[in-house]
């Protein structure tokens, strides 16, 4: 795989925007800051309004168990809190990317 790294601070139009110019299959978000469930639905509709909807998108940092059924409506395929072994990432990465959950088949 290849992985490119945006850096810190990206607003959702960056992101949708590396995802097209970089013709993606997954777009990871790490975020610490508390503001998950202000951005990341973002993210998903830019992406959305891109025509991005296959991209596979999933998270991690420091997201309450409680907000994540509202991530998971909104296309968030997975989310990996403090103390997820890189393996365990690593293994759903490659098993789901094989069946390719996809943002539009979420929302069915
Ligand atoms: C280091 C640190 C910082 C550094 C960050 C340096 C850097 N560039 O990364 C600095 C000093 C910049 C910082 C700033 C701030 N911080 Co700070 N910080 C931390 C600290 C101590 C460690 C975070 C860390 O790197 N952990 C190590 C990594 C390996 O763990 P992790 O990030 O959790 O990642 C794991 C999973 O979450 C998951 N994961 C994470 N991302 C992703 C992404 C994907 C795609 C996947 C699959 C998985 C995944 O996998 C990892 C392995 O298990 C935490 C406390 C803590 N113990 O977590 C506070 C903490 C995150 N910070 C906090 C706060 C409040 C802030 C500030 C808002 C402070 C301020 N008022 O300015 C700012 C916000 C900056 C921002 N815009 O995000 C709070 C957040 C509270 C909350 N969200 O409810 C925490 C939890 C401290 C606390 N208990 O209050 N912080």
């Amino acid at each position: 795989m290849e992985v490119i790294y945006t850096g810190l601070h990206q607003t959702p139009e960056m992101i949708a925007t590396a995802a097209i110019q970089e013709d993606v299959d997954v777009i990871g978000l790490s975020i610490l800051s508390g503001a998950h469930m202000t951005l990341i639905p973002k993210i998903v509709d830019e992406l959305r309004a891109r025509d991005l909807a296959d991209v596979l998108v999933f998270a991690g940092g420091i997201i309450p168990e409680e907000d994540r059924p509202a991530l998971a409506a909104a296309g968030v395929a997975a989310v990996f809190t403090p103390g997820a072994a890189f393996g365990e990432i690593v293994d759903w990465l490659k098993t789901t990317l094989d069946s390719h959950t996809s943002l539009e088949r979420n929302q069915e």
